[in-house]
């Protein structure tokens, strides 16, 4: 039987390394399943609940081993449900291909039966590069111009086959004549440097400085080394934007953590006191976390200069990659022999540490959910993958967990979508199957999808040679996270209606489909749980039933803040009183009566 155009596409995916495809069945893909079931190719297709998932597991695979990924969706319905996890890939700039079906040639402008318009679809969220397959001569570069811009765009990019060209006749070479074109595999990382003029003006306001805050970003994941580098010269201390967590490790007195709404006060202080600010690799958006405008000199190095300038007014834009920059640089910085500023910035840090503890240690009702990530973070395996939900985990997430040496953790970042935890470790794991996972999940996100890809996780678990893969829920019955936005932001009285979520056992849930299931509701049943999850035989579900009252407070809360907190929960919050009085009052002693004063209460 002669190749056609879908053996062809995964003979040419398999050139460019591809080894996996997270994807999802359907007739409009029917040509390209008919290609997997041949044995002409080594690429695996991991078949997944929902195309989202499909999506963010290709975003997960890009962000853990550097990759492009790549998922897989039928016409229609499938492709539409890619797009969530297209634009996390996107917003924080990997690199993934989307393949998805459409009608035949023959059916399509017809309004046809799953026809739907997908480059309007995907204009924006794969804008670098999105085309139909037509002819059988066009996709050898198609594919390759796909993979080559999704890598040097750090892009999402789509292919659309229709399901006739998925059937036809390959034709592998195409011919050396008018209206071909002859393209080829490969795609090397350039070294991105500054010109020296540059480098030099940036050493110079390096130099000049006597407190420098640095701040990474995901785009600083390669240069661990460097970046300690320039802490050591200049006496600096590091801040770490969420994607970047595993820059530096959380072990080291001078690194400050997180930063931001989910960030730690370290953080905060260093960017207040800095009077030099230098960010690499990150684009770490909210701008009232960095110092006041003017407030410091500052420089910023990104390989993407589209992102440069557009979070502090810096004196110096650079681009560049972070490794090879930071060794330009290095040699042309003073060493700083003043060590008052590094010593106050641990002072900070060490502070900060026992603050966190002693949060932890706060009791709640009936579990603190601080307390189970204050246990977990001493229990972290080497070389372990932390993936974080969006909800108030990622805050407990961005502090109380200690990341070392060795490990990756992601998130999504500028999306900030909920949904992402699981499939997230559900990647890692196919990409790193002898490394200890673990995901730590809200229980609104459980619902929304986590739970259905518990299912994917028992369909693959005997795959993974290290059994370890822990997802921990965080059921607080709430949309805690939001629940308490509306409190500090706008004021307002928790809404039932909105907030509320069903208690669902999870960990029964778990056990129903052969995974274990840990359920956890009393603090001294915290530490126990971990040591038994992290060294079970398979995948655990490790139900955490906490206090939705404990909030997931911003480390600099406002004065006026806090008033909103208190007035909002007085104003007829079902979940007055208890807990959230007690820690605003611990935060802003006397804030609460002078506004129950105010309310004549
Ligand atoms: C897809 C999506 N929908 C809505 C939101 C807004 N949102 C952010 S966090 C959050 C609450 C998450 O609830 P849950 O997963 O239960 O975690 P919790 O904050 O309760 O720990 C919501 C609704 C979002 N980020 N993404
Ligand atoms: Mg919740």
């Amino acid at each position: 039987m002669a190749e056609t155009v879908a053996d062809f596409l995964l003979k040419r995916l398999s050139r460019w390394g591809v080894r996996r495809v997270f994807g999802y069945p359907g007739d409009g893909i029917n040509g390209i399943l008919a290609a997997f079931a041949k044995d002409a190719h080594e690429i695996e297709f991991v078949q997944v609940r929902h195309e989202e998932m499909a999506a963010f597991m290709a975003c997960a695979h890009a962000k853990f081993t550097g990759e492009v990924g790549v998922c897989l969706a039928t016409s229609g319905p499938g492709a539409i449900h890619l797009l969530n996890g297209l634009y996390d890939a996107k917003m924080d700039h990997v690199p993934v291909v989307a393949i998805v079906g459409q009608a035949a040639c023959s059916a399509i402008g017809s309004d046809y039966q799953q026809e739907v318009d997908l480059h309007s679809l995907f204009k924006d969220v794969a804008h670098e590069y999105v085309h139909d397959a037509m002819s059988p001569v066009q996709v050898r570069q198609l594919v390759d111009r796909a993979f080559r811009i999704a890598r040097c765009e750090r892009s999402v990019t789509c292919l659309v086959f229709p399901k006739d060209v998925q059937e036809m006749d390959a034709v592998e070479q195409p011919p050396h004549a008018h209206n071909t074109a002859q393209s080829s595999i490969g795609y090397s990382t350039p070294r991105v440097v500054p010109t020296d003029a540059d480098l030099q003006a940036a050493a110079k306001i390096v130099n000049e400085g006597k407190r420098l805050a640095i701040l990474v970003g995901a785009g600083a994941r390669r240069a661990s080394k460097e970046v300690l580098q320039l802490a050591d010269v200049t006496k600096g201390g590091i801040a770490k934007a969420l994607l970047g967590r595993t820059v530096v490790p959380d072990t080291l007195p001078f690194v400050t953590g997180a930063i931001g709404l989910l960030g730690t006060k370290p953080s905060w202080d260093l960017m207040q006191t800095c009077d030099t600010l230098l960010m690499i690799g990150t684009s770490f958006p909210y701008s009232e976390f960095l110092p006041k405008p003017g407030g410091a000199r500052g420089i910023q190095i990104d390989l993407d200069g589209r992102m440069l300038g557009i979070r502090y007014p810096t004196e110096l834009n650079l681009v560049g990659d972070a490794t090879e920059t930071l060794r330009a640089l290095l040699p042309l910085l003073e060493r700083k022999t003043d060590v008052s500023w590094r010593l106050s910035i641990e002072e900070g840090v060490r502070d900060w540490w026992n603050t966190v503890e002693q949060r932890a240690r706060t009791p709640a009702r009936p579990l603190n959910p601080q307390l189970v990530f204050q246990e977990l973070s001493p229990r972290l395996p080497d070389r372990c993958i932390v993936t974080s939900d969006s909800g108030s985990a990622a805050n407990w997430f961005a502090r109380n967990l200690r990341m070392r040496e060795g490990m990756m953790a992601s998130m999504s970042g500028n999306l900030a979508t909920m949904g992402c935890g699981v499939p997230y470790a559900i990647a890692a794991k196919f990409a790193y199957p002898d490394r200890p996972v673990v995901a730590v999940v809200g229980d609104g996100a459980m619902q929304m999808n986590g739970m259905s890809e518990l299912a994917t996780i028992a369909k693959y678990r005997q795959k993974w040679r290290d059994p370890r893969l822990v997802v921990m829920v965080l059921n607080n019955r709430d949309l805690n996270q939001v629940t308490w936005e509306m409190r500090a932001m706008a004021g307002s009285a928790k809404l039932q209606a909105s907030q509320d979520l069903p208690d669902v056992r999870y960990s029964q849930f778990a056990e129903s489909i052969g995974l274990h299931g840990i359920f956890v509701d009393s603090p001294e049943k915290v530490a126990p749980a971990w040591d038994q999850a992290l060294r079970a035989d398979r995948p655990v579900v490790y139900e955490a039933y906490v206090d939705p009252d404990v909030p997931p407070l911003p480390p600099h809360i406002t004065l006026e803040q806090a008033r909103y907190f208190a007035s909002s929960i007085l104003e007829g919050d079902p979940n007055r009183g208890g807990y959230i009085m007690r820690s605003i009052e611990q935060i802003f002693p006397g804030v609460v009566s002078k506004v129950k004063g105010g309310k004549k209460e």
